[in-house]
């Protein structure tokens, strides 16, 4: 009922720009200049193009209802017009140039990315966004945050419904912010609306776009660009604060980064590894992997029962693919991707997590080991 009253509603408006703005069959407005003249130039062209379309359909339509046969009119003879040739050149060529010169400006204006406060890089990776604030110390990937029961129809789906994740990119309101954009494998394109920031993540290649954002709020984006099988997996949420909780934040990301570094030289038991591994590797692998270990044959291999995962004298070539990843495959290096902790965590869990059983482990400080010298201690021998 509810529905079928908001079609009727939507119906009736279908008459007034406004109204179609309403029930959101036209783009949106956004939050920055760049977006409000983007939302102008979209509106002005639209109207330019129902103004030629009632006038041309007029004059057909009433050229067909009033010359018809039954009428009895004569048709006009005439060849060639050279006031109708120039009529039909010159309008058209005015109101393109006049369509181009706002559409111009407007370009000239989104390419300007001088004079950024905060420069921020944006690498598209499959399937998540990395983030880092250059000359800050602080970088961080922001993972998909939707549960899997969810996606597998199991449970109710958020309002967010993948449009969430478990670390937003955090800016102030009030900078000019650069976003330097890239991508670590194959081509993705980083996409928020609101801003009307869109731009393809393309390997090897830096673009460039640029916003200021006056309204504090949270602002939801997706890859725009086909990128495999988890493309609709990687979304980008924008938490837009105030300049003083935007400093406090990164702050305390500062001080993150500094704990991390504490975590890999602390003592590890087997234990708080194999429940970290299992946190990391539902987050980060499970996508691929799956959550059970089997992986998806023909696509990506099981880690329950494989000799790389369980045979003692595999460790280092079990590090090695994950710390390295394996080139021109989808199993991308972590070792950049993940702290000490949890490139050990996980290791220790896929080694002992669905009757693996190896009763190994690997310690964070081997791992930093491992990235330093390309050896692990002991290999083999580090029994819980
Ligand atoms: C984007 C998909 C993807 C993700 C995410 C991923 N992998 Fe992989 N992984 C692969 C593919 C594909 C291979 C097979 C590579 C090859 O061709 O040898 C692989 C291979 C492996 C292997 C070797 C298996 C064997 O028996 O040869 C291990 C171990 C592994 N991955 C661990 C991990 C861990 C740990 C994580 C999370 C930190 C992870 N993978 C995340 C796609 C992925
Ligand atoms: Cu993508």
């Amino acid at each position: 009922m509810k529905h079928s009253v908001r079609i009727l509603a939507g119906l009736m408006g279908l008459g007034s720009a406004m109204s179609q703005a309403d029930w959101g069959l036209n783009m949106t407005r956004g939050v920055t200049s760049v977006s409000e003249d983007v939302y102008g130039l979209h509106m002005a062209i639209f109207w330019v193009c129902v103004i030629i379309g009632v006038i041309v359909f007029g004059v057909m339509f009433w050229s067909i209802i009033m010359h018809r046969k039954s009428r009895g009119v004569k048709p006009a003879t005439f060849h060639e017009s050279t006031l109708v040739e120039i009529l039909w050149t010159t309008i058209p060529f005015l109101i393109l140039v006049g369509m181009a010169i706002p559409a111009t400006k407007t370009l000239i204006h989104m390419y300007d990315a001088d004079d950024s406060d905060i420069d921020i890089k944006v690498t598209g990776h499959q399937w998540k966004w990395e983030y880092e604030y250059l000359g800050e110390g602080v970088s961080f990937f922001s993972n998909l945050s939707t549960p899997l029961e969810q996606i597998y129809n199991v449970r109710r789906k958020n309002p967010n419904y993948l449009l969430e994740v478990d670390e937003p990119l955090v800016v102030p309101t009030g900078k000019k912010i650069r976003f330097l954009i890239t991508a670590g494998d194959v081509i993705h394109s980083w996409w928020v609306p609101a801003l009307a920031v869109k731009k393809d993540a393309i390997p090897g290649f830096i673009n460039e776009a640029w916003t200021i954002i006056d309204k504090p709020g949270i602002y939801r984006g997706q890859c725009a660009e086909l990128c495999g099988r988890n493309h609709a997996f990687m979304p980008i949420v924008l938490d837009v604060r105030s300049e003083e909780d935007y400093a406090s934040w990164l702050g305390e990301k500062r001080e993150e980064a500094k704990a991390i570094r504490a975590l890999t030289a602390r003592d590890w038991s087997y234990d708080e590894l194999y429940d970290r591994g299992k946190g990391v590797y539902n987050k980060v692998c499970a996508q691929c992997h799956q959550a059970n270990g089997m992986g998806i044959p023909g696509a990506f291999p099981a880690l329950k029962g494989t000799p790389m995962t369980t045979k003692k004298d595999q460790l280092t070539a079990h590090v090695d693919i994950v710390v390295n990843g394996k080139k021109g495959t989808a199993m991308q290096a972590f070792g950049p991707q993940l702290n000490e902790a949890d490139l050990a965590a996980v290791i220790t869990y896929e080694r002992n997590a669905w009757g693996n059983n190896t009763g190994q482990m690997v310690k964070p400080v081997d791992i930093l080991q491992y990235k330093k010298t390309g050896q692990l201690p002991q290999t083999g021998d580090q029994a819980k």
